[in-house]
C-alpha cells in the first residue's frame, strides 16, 4: 500500500529541482521520481553521470544503457518518490546536433536492403550511421588492435581443398548446438549495449532469431531486461546466456537461476575479462564533446572519466573468479555450462576435466588481450590435445570458436576443424543498427545463401562431410609473410587517431 501511495504522490518538476547536489540527489525516470543520494557510490557507472542530472529528467542518458527494471530493481522502495505532476513536466527537448541531422539524412540515403550483399555491408553503412559514440565503442578493440584484424588475417591463411563429383543436388547446414536445433551452425554471440545503435536495442536480434531458427547468446549487459528478451522469443526458441559474474555471488546465482526458470538452455561464462581491455577508440571519445574532456586534459580526473563506456560499467565483474568456481555454478544450475574465453590447449583440458560442457574459443572479438591469436589459430592445436585425451568428436564437450566471422566460408573453415559451431557478435549487431530487424534476418539469408553454395562446391552435403582433409591449414600459424588484403574489411576498418594539440 505504501508503494502504491507513493507512487500516486505528483511532485511538481519545481520540486524536484531542489534536489539537485550530491547532499539531496533526485532524478526522474520514464516520469517517476527517485531518490539516488545514497545510491551514487553505488552506481558502477561512477556518481559523477548521475550528478549531472541530479534534479532533473534523466531519461535520455539512462535509456541506452540501463535496462528498463534496473533502477526499480536496484533501489530501495522507499526511495522510490513518486510521480512527476505531468503539468509541470517540461519535456527535456533533445538538442538535434548538425552530427544528428546528417546521420538522419544518411539514414535516409541508405542502400535499399536488396543491395546488401554481404555482413561486411551493415558494418559499413552502420559505421555511417551510428553515432559517433556508439560505433566507437561497437567497433573499438584493445591496445593497438592488432588482434581483431588478425582475427580476420587468420581466416585467409586457410585454403579450401574441395571435393568434385559428390552429386550436390541438395545440401544441409542445419545442425543441433548443445542439444538445440539450429538452422545455421552459427549462433549469435553476446553484444552488451544494443540501444546505443538502435532503439529496439537485443530485441531485433530476438525476433529475427525466431523467425529463422537461429540460436541468440543473450549478454548479461544488454539494454533491454532479461524478462523483456524472453518474452519475445517465439514458443520453444532457445537461447543461450552469457554470464559476467558479480561480486556478489548471490546477485549471480539468483540471475542464473531465474534464466533456468525462463527456459535458457545454456550458460557461456564469461572467462577472459577479469579486467575490461582498454579501447581506446571508445575511451577518446570520452574526451569529445563531453565537458570532462578538459578537465582530464588539465590532470584533475579520477580515472573513471576517461574509461569508455564499457570500462564505466563494468565494475561489477569479479576478478577473484576462478577453476575452483566452477563446482559452484554446477551445483546452483542444471543448465550446460560453456567457458568463454579459452585461449590454450592447457585451459581447454582444464575445462573438460572441470566437467564443463564446451568452450569458446574467443578473444572477445579482439577486446581483451591484445595480439593474442585468433580462436581459429588456437582451435588446431586444442582439437589436437584433446583427440589425446579421449574420443573424439566428444558428444559431452563443444567446441565454438568466435572473432572476425563474416562469411559461410570462415564457419565451414572452422568446422572442417573441429569447431560444432562458430558465433557471430559485430556482424549481426552492425545489422540491426543499420537496418533493425529487417537486417538480421538479411543477414540469415545471406549466410543461408553463401552456405548453399559453398558446400556445394566444397563437395559436402552435410556438416559431417566437413573433415580436416577439405582444408589446407598448414599456413595458419605464419605470422609472418603476405597475407591477402581482406580489402571489404580493410576499407571499414577505422585508423587509430594519434592525440591532438588543443588549437591544432
Ligand atoms: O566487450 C565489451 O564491451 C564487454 O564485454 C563489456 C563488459 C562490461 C561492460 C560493457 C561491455
Amino acid at each position: 500500500i505504501s508503494q502504491l501511495l507513493q507512487m500516486a504522490t505528483q511532485i511538481p518538476a519545481s520540486t524536484i529541482a531542489e534536489h539537485a547536489s550530491k547532499d539531496s540527489c533526485w532524478i526522474v525516470v520514464h516520469s517517476k521520481v527517485y531518490d539516488v543520494t545514497e545510491f551514487l557510490d553505488e552506481h558502477p557507472g561512477g556518481s559523477k553521470i548521475i550528478l549531472k542530472y541530479a534534479g532533473k529528467d534523466a531519461t535520455e542518458a539512462y535509456e541506452p544503457i540501463h535496462p528498463p527494471d534496473a533502477i526499480r530493481n536496484n533501489l530501495a522502495v522507499d526511495k522510490h518518490i513518486g510521480e512527476i505532476d505531468p503539468t509541470t513536466f517540461v519535456k527535456v527537448v533533445k538538442e538535434v546536433t548538425e552530427a544528428d541531422r546528417k546521420r538522419q539524412a544518411l539514414m535516409e540515403a541508405r542502400p535499399p536492403l536488396d543491395e546488401i550483399l554481404n555482413l561486411h555491408d551493415f558494418e559499413a553503412v552502420a559505421k555511417k550511421v551510428l553515432p559517433e559514440k556508439a560505433w566507437a565503442y561497437y567497433s573499438s578493440a584493445s591496445d593497438d588492435e592488432i588482434t581483431i584484424r588478425e582475427n580476420r588475417a587468420a581466416y585467409q591463411r586457410i585454403w579450401f581443398r574441395p571435393r568434385v563429383l559428390r552429386d550436390v543436388t541438395s545440401v544441409d547446414w542445419s545442425t543441433t548446438i548443445l542439444g538445440q536445433k539450429s538452422s545455421l551452425p552459427v549462433y549469435i554471440s553476446a553484444t552488451a549495449l544494443g540501444k546505443l545503435g538502435h532503439p529496439d536495442g537485443e530485441l531485433n536480434l530476438t525476433r529475427a532469431a525466431g523467425k529463422h531458427g537461429v540460436i541468440q547468446m543473450l549478454p548479461t549487459l544488454a539494454s533491454c531486461s532479461f524478462d523483456e528478451i524472453v518474452d519475445a522469443a517465439v514458443p520453444d526458441q532457445p537461447l543461450f546466456l552469457q554470464l559476467y559474474v558479480n561480486r556478489d555471488r548471490n546477485i549471480t546465482k539468483k540471475y542464473v537461476q531465474h534464466a533456468q526458470k525462463r527456459g535458457v538452455k545454456a550458460l557461456f561464462i564469461t572467462v577472459d575479462a577479469p579486467q575490461l581491455g582498454r579501447r581506446e577508440k571508445d575511451m577518446r571519445m570520452k574526451f569529445v564533446g563531453d565537458d570532462a574532456g578538459a578537465k582530464v586534459q588539465e590532470g584533475q580526473s579520477d580515472i573513471k572519466k576517461n574509461e569508455g563506456v564499457a570500462r564505466a560499467i563494468s565494475s561489477f565483474i569479479d576478478p577473484s573468479l576462478s577453476w575452483k568456481d566452477i563446482p559452484w555454478f554446477q551445483s546452483i544450475t542444471s543448465m550446460p555450462i560453456i567457458l568463454k574465453g579459452i585461449a590454450t590447449p592447457e585451459d581447454a583440458v582444464m575445462a573438460l576435466e572441470a566437467g564443463v560442457q564446451g568452450i569458446v574459443l574467443s578473444n572477445h572479438g579482439g577486446r581483451q588481450l591484445d595480439t593474442s591469436r585468433s580462436g581459429l589459430e588456437n582451435l588446431v592445436e586444442i582439437v589436437a590435445a584433446l583427440k589425446k585425451r579421449g574420443p573424439w568428436p566428444n558428444p559431452n564437450f563443444s567446441i565454438f570458436v568466435d572473432g572476425g566471422v563474416r562469411r559461410a566460408s570462415d564457419a565451414l573453415k572452422a568446422l572442417a576443424l573441429g569447431a560444432s559451431a562458430v558465433g557471430i557478435g559485430r556482424g549481426f549487431l552492425y545489422a540491426f543498427c543499420s537496418y533493425g530487424q529487417d537486417g538480421v534476418e538479411k543477414a540469415i539469408q545471406i549466410l543461408r545463401d553463401e552456405f548453399e553454395m559453398n558446400m556445394r562446391l566444397l563437395g559436402a552435403r552435410h556438416l559431417g562431410e566437413l573433415v580436416p582433409e577439405m582444408v589446407d591449414a598448414s599456413a595458419l600459424h605464419s605470422h609472418a609473410g603476405l597475407t591477402p588484403n581482406d580489402s571489404l574489411y580493410s576499407s571499414i576498418y577505422q585508423p587509430l587517431r594519434l592525440a591532438e594539440f588543443r588549437d591544432a
